[in-house]
């Protein structure tokens, strides 16, 4: 019998089914709209009149059994399904799994924390361009060809004869070029050295650059500035003081030394017992360097600095080694 046939051919396909997918797929092939239940309802108008009742009848009972069927195999999967989720015993008391988590990296983290204090103060934070040419890095900024004060600056140089930056000074001229007084911007980015590393030197390290050109700017303005940023930065109120220095783009080239933050002003080894830390080469803007710029150095005048972000962080957080901030070292980094 066709119907008999048929029956066994779908319990067997449907023994065979381990999910919903597969048993959607039998469904479609049995009962669906050209599925195998309707081709053989098909078939009763090709019977003679008086098979057509018994046959149609044995149809329909054929599909009643499958929806039964089907019906049943969807109960068993779900509760398979429900075993599964749930059939796993979980000791609620045992310990879990340490997730650690990341965090931030300590210069980044600085370099953010500077970047603010400088914004509330009212200057504008730019990032330098990493690889440039020998006449931001030197030229512009008082440095001709062959000036001897090259040296100063151990230099990487690329085939080209572009240079990865030696110092955030770098984008002086560039700022001059692109702002208009008052300018007051801070630089703050990575700079390269060839040189060797200590304690203290890195090949890779972070400057902050700042300059404030606008008509009457001195010294005093140079050192108040210096002098509010570094009692915010270190959270205490620090004096500072300059005494003099040599830089080609500033006259007078100025060194600023800050209270010492470690033993407030009385001497100790990190200060050389003098209560002083020398912190930052600064000056005031070489007229020469304003004009290259483009600015008029007759009506304007300005201060600018350079300072290392490591030895400051270095200071505050009490780390006794630059090359600990790239070392990889996770029991360095996890302190932060
Ligand atoms: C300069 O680079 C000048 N461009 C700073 C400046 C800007 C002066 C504007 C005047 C006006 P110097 O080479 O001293 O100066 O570097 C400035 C600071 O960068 C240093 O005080 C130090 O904190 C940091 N620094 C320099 N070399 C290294 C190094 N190899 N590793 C880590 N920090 C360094």
């Amino acid at each position: 019998m066709e119907t008999e046939k048929l029956w066994q051919q779908f319990k067997k396909k449907l023994a065979e089914v381990g999910d919903f997918e597969e048993l959607e797929k039998l469904r479609v092939e049995f009962l669906g709209r050209k599925g195998k239940i309707n081709q053989l309802f098909q078939k009763v108008t090709s019977l003679p009149p008086e098979k057509r009742k018994e046959f149609g009848q044995e149809v329909n009972r054929l599909k009643g059994k499958i929806q039964k069927a089907f019906l049943s195999r969807e109960r068993k999967i779900k509760a398979s399904l429900e075993r599964n989720l749930t059939g796993k015993k979980i000791d609620i008391s045992l310990p879990g799994k340490e997730v650690s988590l990341g965090h931030i990296h300590p210069i980044t983290q600085m370099k953010w924390e500077v970047a603010d204090i400088f914004q509330r103060m009212g200057f504008e934070v730019l990032e330098p361009q990493e690889v440039t040419t020998d006449y931001d890095n030197f030229t512009a900024l008082n440095i001709p060809p062959d000036h001897p004060a090259r040296d100063m600056w151990d230099t990487f140089w690329t085939k080209e004869g572009y240079i990865p930056i030696t110092h955030t000074s770098s984008m002086q001229n560039w700022i001059y070029r692109h702002r208009h007084p008052p300018i007051r911007a801070v630089v703050i980015g990575r700079c390269f050295r060839n040189e060797a590393t200590d304690m203290g030197h890195e090949h890779t390290f972070h400057q902050i650059e700042g300059v404030y050109v606008d008509k009457g700017i001195t010294v005093a303005n140079l050192i108040e500035t210096m002098r509010v940023f570094f009692s915010e930065f270190f959270g205490k109120e620090l004096r500072a003081k300059v005494r003099p220095s040599y830089f080609p783009f500033v006259e007078p080239g100025l060194e600023l030394a800050i209270e010492c933050v470690l033993c407030g002003g009385k001497g100790c080894s990190v200060c050389k017992q003098s209560g002083w830390l020398e912190i930052l080469g600064c000056g005031q803007i070489h007229p020469r360097v304003l004009e290259e710029g483009g600015i008029d150095s007759k009506k304007y005048t300005g201060f600018a600095w350079g300072m290392g972000l490591e030895r400051m962080i270095m200071l505050r957080m009490g780390i006794e080694d630059i090359r600990h901030f790239h070392s990889g070292d996770l029991r360095f980094i996890r302190k932060f």
